[in-house]
């Protein structure tokens, strides 16, 4: 078990054997409203746990919400990804310093940022997003979401709800742009900024020409000192090879901009050019559209996640059952699909 996860177990254990003096989930959920931030953090351990009574409690706090009831809030859900080392965690800090200064809240969730490397980077993140964690108006959250439910990130959209019940209105999503979390994370959101480096072509920095497809900015970061010119030709480059792209649905020109993270250079430009995009998707439908689509598929992961926790969570005939299943699968004795087939079988008559 990694230390994060063992940290996240003692996290849910303390809650729930807090179970007879906790809140019951309205003053839970009127306790985040309310800018309790232990109820918050609290409550998104709650999304990280792959236990049915846990999800329930979580489920009942999402119900007392009040933001749940209204049909679309003000909130902008920001994807930032990039191949390690990019300069992710020292955008997000620039970024949501600019953001502040605009008078928004900001909430920081990152997934999976241990996955590339072995730790450490909990403790790194966290001094990377120092001036940012300090402040009154920020949420800097570095979950460390590697679900074992093969899920990559599983409970981030409902961190993502609890953050902006709590009244941010500025969600910052970080993932490493180099497995299958960016895809996730191009679902909970609605703009997904892709960072770059200077200097070499697209297959040189790892990042899929998929990714680049899913992006709605791209930034070519560190465009400063010596890199500067190197920087700026990159953009070009990056404009010119937009131009062969499919057009993207939400109707807009995918942009470049040059920043450099570390001097805060460039970055209010950004979020002007994120302002402008969402801007532009709420007068074309894309922004309800897109964010339908999401809850659809939040929906259709919910149902794998919870069929497969539920199997976790079997009688031990069922389990059982399970276990010969695996068995015949591994051993070539059956066919997956068929195995499948029964194991759905067996559930449905376990239904009432
Ligand atoms: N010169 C320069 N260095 C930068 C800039 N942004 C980040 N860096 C440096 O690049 C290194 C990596 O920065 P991070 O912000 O940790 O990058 P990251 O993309 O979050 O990395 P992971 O979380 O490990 O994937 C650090 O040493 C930063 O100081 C920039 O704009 N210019
Ligand atoms: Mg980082």
């Amino acid at each position: 078990m990694k230390a994060s996860e063992a940290a996240r177990e003692v996290a849910l254990h303390r809650i729930r054997s807090a179970k007879s003096t906790r809140p019951s989930p309205e003053d839970w959920a009127a306790a985040i409203e309310n800018g309790d931030r232990d109820a918050l953090g609290q409550a998104i351990t709650l999304t990280e746990s792959n236990r049915l009574d846990d999800l329930q409690t979580l489920t009942a706090i999402l119900k007392a919400m009040k933001a749940s009831k209204s049909p679309r809030s003000a909130a902008n859900r920001i994807g930032i990804t990039g191949v390690p080392g990019v300069g992710k965690s020292t955008f997000i800090e620039a970024f949501g310093l600019v953001l502040l200064h605009r008078g928004h809240r900001v909430a920081v969730l990152a997934i999976d940022p241990s996955s590339s490397r072995s730790g450490g980077s909990l403790l790194g993140d966290k001094t990377r997003m120092d001036g940012l964690s300090k402040q009154e108006s920020a949420f800097v959250r570095p979950s460390p979401t590697s679900s074992n439910l093969g899920g990559v990130a599983r409970g981030t959209y409902e961190a993502i709800l609890l953050c902006e019940a709590a009244g941010y209105d500025r969600i910052l999503v970080e993932t490493v742009g180099v497995g299958q979390s960016e895809t996730a994370v191009r679902d909970l959101t609605d703009a997904f900024l892709l960072l770059m480096l200077p200097g070499g072509g697209d297959e040189l920095q790892g990042i899929k020409r998929g990714i680049m497809e899913m992006a709605d900015l791209l930034v070519v970061n560190k465009d400063d000192g010596s890199n500067r010119p190197l920087a700026r030709e990159t953009a070009s480059q990056y404009q010119q090879a937009l131009r062969l792209f499919p057009p993207n649905p939400g109707g807009h020109t995918v942009q470049v901009q040059s920043t450099s993270a570390l001097e805060k250079d460039g970055i209010g430009e950004v979020a002007d050019a994120v302002d402008a995009l969402v801007d532009q998707w709420s007068s074309n439908g894309w922004f309800e559209t897109q964010r339908q689509q999401q809850r659809l598929r939040q929906l259709d992961e919910h149902v794998h996640g919870l069929v497969r926790i539920a199997r976790w969570n079997a009688s031990s005939s069922a389990a059982s059952a399970w276990k010969r299943l695996q068995n015949e699968v591994a051993n070539n004795a059956r066919h997956p699909l068929d195995a499948a087939q029964e194991w759905s079988n067996l559930r449905t008559q376990q239904e009432p």
